[in-house]
């Protein structure tokens, strides 16, 4: 008997079906970013990443061109198992003779279409977007959405509005609707004299904004966001402001595990949100005392998170996303980590005896559920994590195909 298949007998005593979970588990689609690869940089002319957040570390071999991230993207994609999209910011775009010459207000799905192209060879589910609100000169005083100036507040819009109309040709273009999240980075240092006016701008941009989408391909969410560095004291796009917004336009929330005090949990809000939305999305992170952006691994919360998606049967409702930028190890290594640990918090998840535990919480028996949750946190889940992993002809040991490729880029780069 191979150890799978003990493995399998073993969770069955407890009423859990491995075959079952394997087969939910193929059905997740995980959206990898496509930033790791070259520390939010882009395509489309900044040098630098700006809008409070920051990539740390100088690991040499950062993609420094498009065919670069794509090879980048392609080795690393073939070492991550399960059910994959990729998604792209706009600051990604492909301009050719058009750079320097197109702003973000002018983007077309053409500027797009080499992503689209790679998904497709890649066999991915879909490609997801995100317009880009930060590193652009444009982004005037750090306000965009926001922006007293209405010059500046009127371009921003576009390129939302631009970026919804790429979208919906993804969408259609994978036959799966794209997601759209809209994060701007707008907010003060100190301080602020006015905390409504701002608000109030971001809401107007918003509706403009949304006025018209397409509502078969594309699904706009909304990241809220309570600070960023430089931006400590205010962000106009907070946690209530967007869960109103979202509720109201009808839109979805992004919950992004890094966006929230060091002691709320994103696992919590979740089952929330789903109380009222039909879809809830997520940006996967992990936050190291603050917003750090620290690559997913299988840590407590993240279980947690997983938790809340499979036992409530939601996995066609949480849309589930990774963001975080780790520039101080291999990158292709920090992708690859953070894919599996996901899928592994999801492996978790699906092998416990969710009903029963949802019994014993009916019956009071909070005693029980104490000992069946520290009962399963030592079984054999590596046997079913390696059984899934050879189905797919991959394998847990992937750590050389990593160290060949990083002293080749570093011969290249
Ligand atoms: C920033 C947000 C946002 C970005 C990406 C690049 O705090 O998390 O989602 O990380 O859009
Ligand atoms: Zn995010």
């Amino acid at each position: 008997m191979t150890r799978y298949e003990e493995t399998k007998k073993i969770y069955a005593k407890y009423g859990v079906d491995t075959e079952k979970a394997l087969e939910r588990l193929l059905k997740i689609p995980v959206s990898v970013h496509c930033w790791q690869g070259d520390d939010v940089i882009g395509f489309d002319g900044s040098d630098s990443l700006d809008g409070g957040i920051q990539t740390t570390g100088n690991y040499p071999g950062r993609a420094r061109t498009p065919e670069e991230l794509f090879s980048d993207i392609e080795k690393a994609f073939s070492l991550m198992p399960g059910k994959k999209r990729i998604n792209v910011h706009a600051s990604y775009a492909f301009l050719g003779e058009d750079k320097g010459k197109i702003d973000r207000d002018a983007y077309e799905y053409k500027n797009f279409e080499p992503w689209v192209n790679l998904a497709k060879k890649l066999g991915l589910d879909g490609v997801d977007f995100n317009p880009t609100f930060f590193a652009h000169p444009k982004m005037k005083d750090g306000l965009s959405l926001s922006s007293p100036d209405e010059e500046t507040r009127a371009f921003w819009v576009r390129h939302g509005k631009a970026c919804l109309k790429i979208a919906a040709e993804m969408g259609k273009a994978m036959g799966s609707p794209c997601l759209v999240n809209i994060w701007i980075p707008d907010g003060y240092k100190d301080i602020p004299a006015d905390r409504l006016s701002p608000r109030l701008r971001l809401k107007k941009s918003l509706d403009e904004m949304l006025e018209d989408y397409d509502k078969e391909w594309v699904i706009p969410a909304v990241e809220s966001k309570v600070f960023g560095i430089g931006i400590e004291s205010y962000t106009v796009g907070n946690n209530e402001f967007y869960q109103n917004y979202a509720a109201k336009a009808g839109i979805c929330c992004l919950l992004d595990t890094g966006h929230y005090h060091p002691t709320e949990v994103v696992s919590d809000k979740i089952p929330s949100l789903l109380a009222f939305y039909d879809k809830v999305a997520l940006h996967v992170s992990r936050p190291v005392r603050w917003d750090s952006d620290h690559v997913v691994i299988l840590d407590d919360e993240l279980k947690e998170i997983a938790k809340e998606i499979v036992r409530n049967n939601a996995e066609d409702k949480v849309i589930i996303g990774l963001d975080y930028f780790d520039a101080s190890i291999n990158r292709l290594s920090a992708w690859v980590t953070g894919v599996r640990s996901m899928q592994k918090a999801l492996l978790f998840a699906l092998l416990m005896p969710s009903e029963e535990l949802k019994k014993l919480q009916n019956e009071n028996n909070f005693t029980k559920i104490m000992y069946v949750n520290e009962k399963f946190k030592t079984m054999p889940m590596g046997d079913v994590w390696e059984e899934y992993l050879a189905r797919q002809g991959m394998q847990d040991d992937w750590f050389e195909e990593v160290e060949k490729f990083d002293s080749q880029i570093r011969k290249e780069r």
